[in-house]
């Protein structure tokens, strides 16, 4: 019995060590799962979202590049690419910063017909 016992002793305690280590191993997860959580939430991570607007009157490069130098200024915008043969500007922003409606306006204010664009998410 006492042999049984001193030999299922040490077996028992490094078994207890594992699980002691596991259990510290699942709450050091949820913690820092947990904390990542709330610092999304915290610094609010841009929407980043990409738009085609159709765009008439651009005649050549110029008109582009007026319309990409303007658009660009907006708090918001990332990127945007104006093509006067697609007649169309691809714009990439952030959608909690800037709507659609005040890009279509910035390109609209430049002189250009900006009108409703096709939206995909990237
Ligand atoms: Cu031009």
């Amino acid at each position: 019995m006492i042999m049984i016992s001193n030999r299922s002793c040490p077996l028992l305690y490094s078994r207890n060590i594992l699980l002691a280590f596991f259990m510290v191993l699942f709450i050091f997860f949820v913690v820092s799962s947990c904390g990542d959580g709330s610092q999304k939430t915290i610094k609010s991570e841009p929407i980043i979202t990409e738009a085609s607007i159709p765009v008439q009157g651009m005649t050549c490069g110029s008109c582009e590049h007026h319309i990409e130098t303007e658009v660009i200024r907006k708090d918001g915008v990332f990127e945007i690419k104006a093509d006067h043969e697609k007649a169309m500007a691809v714009v990439k922003y952030d959608s909690s910063k800037i709507s659609l409606d005040e890009l279509v306006a910035a390109i609209n204010a430049t002189g250009y017909k900006a009108s409703l664009p096709v939206i995909s998410n990237q």
